[in-house]
């Protein structure tokens, strides 16, 4: 028996969106089988996606913590709420990063990473985020990466869906759109992605974030620039909050052509 993350019928490993419960996702225009709701070009053949459901506890061999500014392994556990939903919550509430990363040996060119993300407590001290980290790179002594995320202002009580590029946790540059009065206890489906403007070390990026919402209901997109280091490899970040996520799905865009600005 396959698990049916969606619960649409079609078992996981053979569900084009294994995350969108949908009879549309049967589209399939590259016959990648990445459906069309969740390819990031359903004209160009894409590596096999990867989607991990959260059965299981993150196995260090496969999620570990690239650093020491970003928490440590034992800070994430699953757990299971009503409707049998298993998460990855980050359950350590301070006002630092906590981040855990997909192990792979080769960094991302460009990627694609829908995840769902419910925050649950923020840290008092300012702004405090949760999603997906995109290109994340540490060269010692610093932590490079973006970030497609929902964030919780402390002070002035207001959340923002947030792409961001990072430099440790200080933010290069960002853009953020108003997201939902209310954010705790709320799922969030973020869609990030990344593209690489100018090849070659260094070059330039664009980070984008699309966000929805069912309660309250919310859609919301934003998109920036950053001149930070290309994409490298991909993560769950939350930085001074705890959260947790329901599912990850990554789409590998190295086979995709260099993006039309
Ligand atoms: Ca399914
Ligand atoms: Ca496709």
């Amino acid at each position: 028996m396959q698990r049916d993350h969606d619960g649409d019928g079609r078992g996981d490993v053979c569900d084009f969106c294994p995350h969108l419960s949908s009879t549309a996702q049967d589209a399939d225009g590259d016959g990648d089988k990445i459906g069309a709701p969740c390819d990031p070009d359903d004209a160009v053949k894409n590596p096999p996606a990867e989607f991990n459901g959260f059965y299981d506890p993150p196995v260090v061999a496969e999620w570990g913590i690239p650093d020491v500014g970003s928490g440590a392994q034992g800070d994430w556990t699953r757990v299971l709420t009503p409707g049998n939903r298993l998460w990855w919550k980050q359950g350590v509430l301070d006002g630092n990063r906590h981040l855990l990363r997909r192990v792979r040996a080769t960094p991302y060119d460009e990627v694609y990473v829908a995840t769902l993300v419910r925050l649950h407590q923020a840290q008092a001290g300012g702004l405090r985020s949760a999603g997906a980290a995109m290109g994340y790179e540490f060269v010692s002594p610093d932590a490079f990466y973006f970030l497609c995320g929902i964030r919780h202002d402390t002070t002035t009580m207001e959340n923002s869906l947030l792409a961001s590029a990072y430099q440790n946790d200080v933010v290069d540059v960002a853009q953020a759109v108003a997201w939902n009065p209310v954010v705790f206890e709320k799922d969030a489906r973020l869609v990030g992605g990344t593209i690489r403007r100018a090849g070659g070390g260094g070059g330039d990026s664009t980070i984008t974030c699309r966000g929805t919402s069912d309660d309250p209901v919310n859609s919301q997109t934003t998109m920036v620039d950053s001149s930070l280091r290309p994409p490298g490899l991909v993560g769950l970040r939350t930085f001074g909050a705890t959260a947790s996520f329901d599912y990850i799905f990554i789409v590998d865009k190295a086979a995709a052509p260099a993006a039309v600005q």
